[in-house]
């Protein structure tokens, strides 16, 4: 498991919901608290200078662990499901774009409010759109061996794919192996029956996990039981990213530093745990020996 932490550029919309700002001063402040990798937010592939976000990047030792696209819908109000092709067409170049971009950094790209709302249309319909686009943009993306990956958001944001749930049954009607889910745990605190197990059971169609904690604060700072999620990440075997997208309160240093202080040592001993035991699935012992309880 790798830990990464959400950022955005100096000029990113007020609205983009990060925790650092500025590439050059908060990539090696990620790298001297402990973090893997970055996760970028961006509206368009063209923010980024390659080379020297390339270099920055190895000048730190981190990696991208995903780009996530919630500036493009609050930038232009694009989303999949528009009921005009033409709208489509333009955030399906964005998209794509976006892709040849994630093909060198982090191999992920998030959707998450660009799925658009359903509103007083008929569902159906609104999910064929989804699917549609999605499916377009997943061929594409199987060239250059990246993996979209949907975000279940909660009903106060949006009405369309609010539980980890009802994002599973997508992904069947969808039928892309690079077709994923990316849960947030604060939205599946208000979503989902539970957390932890909802992980575990619909594990194969997890590529990525939001960390926050119920307030949306740095893990350890709400009421969410943080050793039930490892316990049900760890008897599934799941070795991906976790990413902290939470507010930059009190500010963005203090925040990025709890979030380290809190996950790091969890995850120092949930790598060990793994690596011994191998990440066998559905070995409950394997989760007991690592300390971590069940609920
Ligand atoms: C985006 O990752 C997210 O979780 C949303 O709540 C942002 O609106
Ligand atoms: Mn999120």
């Amino acid at each position: 498991m790798k830990l990464s932490i959400a950022i955005a550029d100096t000029h990113a919309l007020p609205s983009a919901f990060v925790v650092f700002r500025g590439f050059d001063e908060c990539i090696p402040k990620a790298a001297s608290l402990g973090f893997d990798g970055v996760e970028l937010a961006l509206k368009e592939a063209d923010e980024i200078n390659t080379s020297k976000l390339a270099r920055l990047l190895s000048d730190n030792g981190l990696l991208v662990s995903c780009i996530s696209t919630g500036q493009v819908y609050a930038d232009s109000g694009l989303m999949f499901t528009h009921e005009d092709p033409v709208k489509r067409e333009e955030v399906k170049q964005i998209f794509r774009e976006l892709i040849d971009l994630a093909k060198d950094f982090g191999k992920m790209i998030n959707i998450g409010r660009v799925r658009g709302n359903i509103g007083d249309r008929n569902k159906d319909k609104v999910e064929d759109l989804f699917v549609e686009v999605a499916r377009e943009l997943c061929s594409y993306a199987a060239k250059r061996e990246v993996t979209l990956i949907l975000e279940p958001v909660n009903r106060y944001e949006i009405d369309f794919i609010n539980s980890v749930e009802e994002g599973v049954s997508l992904m069947k009607k969808i039928d892309m192996p690079n077709m994923r889910l990316m849960p947030d745990i604060f939205h599946m605190n208000i979503e989902d029956r539970a957390i932890g197990a909802e992980l575990a059971k619909h594990i194969d169609y997890i590529r990525y996990i939001h960390m926050a904690d119920s307030n949306r604060l740095a893990p350890g700072r709400g009421h969410l039981d943080f050793n039930e999620v490892f316990y049900h990440l760890l008897k599934s075997g799941y070795d991906g990213w976790v990413s902290a997208e939470i507010l930059p309160r009190p500010d963005p240093d203090e925040a990025a530093k709890q979030t380290a202080e809190f996950l790091l040592p969890l995850i120092r001993k949930y790598n060990a745990d793994i690596k011994t035991h191998a990440g066998r699935k559905g070995n409950g012992a394997v989760a007991q020996h690592a300390g971590l309880t069940n609920k």
